[in-house]
């Protein structure tokens, strides 16, 4: 468990590096939202899913995309606007998805996939299955409306649907204490009526023990489930680079996330030669995918009212009227 832990890092830490390094070219055409840092999320929970289960997620979705299970050539292609990108090349970085492994989605607008996975876990219920759904989203998110009717709609539907919350502090440049009248975000989700538990977001063991317990808990219908995953955004917002020089934080809040960084922790607990191995099939990996997506052509004009609200362009024609 610990290698198959330790690669999942690994590649989307390495990935992530790649598309910063990338960025300046301008070959990506996709504002780009890093989960550097905050990999471990993710990593755990997902791990502990199965394959029929799914994901909901933000803007910052890459690492969750490939934890789940997406393919690393897709999502490249993806964020280089072509036609063999996961939604062809019109989604970008901010809406990955890849319905196959359970990528069910993920959005730019805060907070909508959280009603979209109370929606899906709804008809997991009605269609009595015992597979379930992981609503990941950010610590902003709970401020929207749809947190506090979506939480109690769970509760009230018992609805087989965890909740996870990557708390890094942040909305932006605004820190959660200028944002939150109760910062306690497991505080808020209990009183909606379901048990909630606060987590260290680098100690990707745990996480993964933790996930596992909630989620068998869903299965049992227990109801929904509710994590809070204290983690740091290493990166800007939005982009490749730092923002320390923006003085809305100071690089030294950076500091003990990067020393107790899920990445080396468990690089540490892996032998030297298995790591290697490791390593080196994820380098191959990534510049398989960056080559896949350079070659990849756009998408053809022909395309611009395919996959969108309609597939019929004098609908579309009649909207504009
Ligand atoms: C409905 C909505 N309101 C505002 C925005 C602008 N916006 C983009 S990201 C963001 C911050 C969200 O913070 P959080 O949920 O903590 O996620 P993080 O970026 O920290 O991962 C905001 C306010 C938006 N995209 N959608
Ligand atoms: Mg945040």
């Amino acid at each position: 468990m610990h290698a198959r832990l330790f690669r999942s890092l690994y590649r989307i830490r390495r990935v992530e590096e790649e598309v910063a390094r990338v960025y300046a070219t301008d070959k990506i055409k996709s504002p780009v939202h890093l989960s550097i840092g905050q990999e471990a999320v993710s990593v755990g929970v997902c791990d502990a899913l199965r394959a029929d289960d799914v994901v909901f997620g933000t803007y910052r979705g890459h690492a969750l995309y490939l934890a789940k299970g997406g393919d690393m050539n897709a999502m490249v292609a993806e964020l280089y606007g072509k036609v063999t990108g996961c939604t062809r090349g019109k989604g970008g970085s901010m809406h990955l998805i890849d319905t196959e492994c359970g990528v069910m989605g993920t959005s730019a607008v805060v907070g909508t996939t959280i009603a979209n996975a109370a929606g899906y876990a709804y008809s997991l219920k009605l269609r009595r299955s015992d597979a379930v759904v992981v609503c990941f989203f950010g610590d902003g998110a709970t401020e929207e409306g749809v947190f506090a009717e979506t939480l109690n709609f769970a509760v009230l539907k018992r609805l087989p649907l965890l909740f996870v919350c990557e708390n890094n502090g942040y909305a932006i440049h605004t820190s959660q204490a200028k944002r939150q009248g109760l910062p306690d975000i497991c505080a808020r989700a209990r009183a909606y009526g379901m048990p909630a538990e606060r987590l260290d977001g680098n100690d990707v063991l745990t996480l993964r023990d933790k996930a596992e317990s909630a989620i068998a808990k869903l299965r049992a219908g227990e109801g929904p489930q509710f994590i809070e995953a204290t983690t740091y955004r290493w990166r800007e917002h939005v982009g490749p680079g730092a923002d320390y020089h923006l003085g809305y934080r100071e690089k030294s809040e950076c500091a003990p996330w990067e020393e107790n960084d899920a990445v080396r922790v468990l690089a540490e607990q892996i032998p030297t030669e298995q790591r290697a191995v490791i390593e080196a099939a994820v380098e191959r990996e990534i510049t398989t995918a960056f080559e896949f997506a350079e070659t990849s052509p756009f998408p053809h004009p022909s395309e611009l009212m395919t996959d969108i609200f309609t597939e019929d362009a004098n609908d579309f024609a009649a909207c504009q009227s």
